[in-house]
């Protein structure tokens, strides 16, 4: 029986060498490593990102939780990973100028190559100019940009912007995502599509890419 909650608990207070055990343990009894990434995993993100708005956390104690939560994460990822079908289109994905947090879009780059999609990840804290030379050298379907900051949530605006400059906006889609990225916000900038997780990520990439 995994031990979800050993995993929370290992994550929300930044033990890696545990969470990678639990990990371990309960990949080995075939537990589906959604649950673990759903039940577990996402909701100490999310705690710990509670404890750093009331102050009892602080950023250390947010890196440790990372820590933890990319050493499980490593374990799973060639799992999504191998899970996939024919390739259905090629996507550019990167966490938008400024911003360096890159678990939320590791998970949806992990999925989307579950979802047989070839990925190019760019990384995080991408310049606009780095999203831009990608497209016109890898021509890809998809273009998928990630933001977890208020104040970096614009250079999803403004990579758009330049992808039109550059004349390559019409030959490819773009998706947004991130915590505080919205449907609303989406649409005000001009994207093609936002999703609220991975797994409505790759469902909409799908689509994206259909049309
Ligand atoms: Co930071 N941080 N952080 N942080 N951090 C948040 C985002 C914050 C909400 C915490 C809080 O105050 N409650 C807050 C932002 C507030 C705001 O902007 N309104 C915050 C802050 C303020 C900061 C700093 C400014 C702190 C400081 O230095 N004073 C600083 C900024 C650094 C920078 O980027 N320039 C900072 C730094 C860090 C760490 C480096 C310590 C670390 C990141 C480590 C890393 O990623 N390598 C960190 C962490 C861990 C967090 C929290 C706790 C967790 C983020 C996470 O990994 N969640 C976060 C609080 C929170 O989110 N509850 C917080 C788990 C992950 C799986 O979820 O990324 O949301 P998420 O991804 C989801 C969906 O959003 C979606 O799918 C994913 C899976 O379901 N999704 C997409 C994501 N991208 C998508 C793209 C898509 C579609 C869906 O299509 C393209």
């Amino acid at each position: 029986m995994a031990d979800l909650k050993k995993l929370y608990d290992a994550i929300l207070n930044g033990d890696q060498k545990t969470a990678i055990a639990v990990t371990e343990a309960a990949l080995a009894e075939k537990v589906d490593p959604q649950s673990l990434i759903n039940e577990a995993m996402i909701p100490a993100m999310n705690e710990a990102g509670s404890k750093f708005e009331c102050e009892e956390y602080f950023v250390p104690e947010l890196l440790l939780a990372a820590r933890a939560m990319k050493g499980s994460l490593a374990l799973i990822r060639p799992l999504l990973a191998a899970a996939g079908a024919e390739p259905v289109g090629r996507v550019i994905i990167g966490t938008v100028k400024g911003d360096l947090h890159d678990i939320g879009k590791n998970l949806v780059a992990s999925m989307l190559e579950g979802g047989g999609f070839e990925v190019i990840d760019l990384g995080a804290d991408v310049a606009v100019d780095k999203f831009v030379a990608a497209v016109k050298e890898r021509n890809p379907h998809l273009i998928c940009m990630s933001a977890l900051l208020t104040v970096t949530m614009p250079a999803m605006k403004t990579t758009i912007q330049a992808l039109r400059e550059a004349g390559v906006r019409e030959n490819v889609k773009v998706m947004v995502g991130g915590a505080p990225v919205t449907a609303e916000y989406a649409s005000e900038i001009g994207a093609d599509g936002y999703a609220d997780n991975a797994s409505a990520a790759v469902r909409k990439a799908r689509e994206l890419v259909a049309a």
